[in-house]
């Protein structure tokens, strides 16, 4: 057993040191900077060409929020992001973990300003297409300090499934409910840029408030195995499960055995 391994077993999560060197990101970053000149331009904003990343997001996000969000939607889809998140070692992890071949999931670009107006609850990463995945969670920015990041709850993923209630704050989001975290046992987790976070789909996460002046980028990948995947094994299944998944419904038979209340 690996240190990765051995960490993944006990904790539900592990870390790749310097997946990324610094030209992945740059060049990450390059691709992003295009998608906001791309829309800056069409759309008349003028563009000062070393104004950088950030302030290019912040001019979009500040004077057109719409096409922002619609950036937002296309950054997962570039293929410095998409490569990226299909790194061949922490693939091969995944595919050691499941033993199965692994089902690309939503990629996305997450940008955390200091507004913190997408800091999400502490939760489990479900609404998948299968109940059991791998999730890769990678900064661009160095995280901890005021900076912010990914908290979690150490040894939560052998508590099973838990049922999720919709909470308004911090954002309208799913959450885990209050009393099961217990804060004392919450860890902040302190990256480099570049460094994947890979963890279990029951591993209890939340986001961190970014304090500082500056943004938080994160690329956050999700695979998803194949024993798991209702949509496999009924016609009647829809191809992502519920964030509450019924054990009754097409497919799921699976799922009781993983209630945290059938324990
Ligand atoms: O990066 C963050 O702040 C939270 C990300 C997260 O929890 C998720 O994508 O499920």
């Amino acid at each position: 057993m690996t240190q990765i391994d051995d960490d993944y077993d006990r904790n539900g999560y592990a870390v790749f040191r310097g997946l990324l060197s610094n030209d992945s990101i740059s060049d990450i970053f390059d691709q992003i900077e295009r998608v906001f000149d791309t829309s800056l331009s069409a759309i008349g904003e003028r563009i000062t060409d070393h104004a950088g990343v950030d302030a290019k997001y912040l001019q979009l996000k500040t004077r057109h929020p719409e096409i922002k969000a619609y950036c937002y939607n296309v950054l997962g889809m570039l293929h410095g992001v998409r490569h990226a998140l299909s790194n061949e070692t922490v693939l091969a992890f995944g595919r050691k973990l499941y033993g199965t071949p692994l089902l690309a999931g939503y990629m996305q670009v997450r940008i955390d300003d200091p507004s913190d107006d997408r800091l999400l609850p502490m939760h489990q990463e479900l609404e998948l297409m299968s109940l059991m995945n791998l999730n890769i969670w990678i900064p661009l920015t160095d995280t901890g300090g005021n900076r912010g990041g990914l908290r979690v709850v150490p040894g939560s993923h052998r508590s099973g499934l838990h049922v999720h209630h919709r909470v308004e704050e911090p954002q309208n989001y799913w959450s885990l409910p209050l009393s099961l975290i217990d804060e004392e046992r919450v860890v902040t987790l302190d990256l480099a840029a570049g460094d994947a976070l890979v963890f279990h789909p029951f591993l209890f996460h939340g986001s961190v408030p970014n304090s500082s002046s500056t943004i938080r980028w994160t690329l956050v990948g999700r695979w998803s195995e194949l024993n798991h995947v209702p949509y496999l094994r009924s016609a009647r299944a829809s191809m992502s499960m519920d964030r509450n998944p019924d054990p009754t419904a097409p497919g799921n038979q699976f799922v009781r055995q993983y209630l945290a209340t059938s324990k």
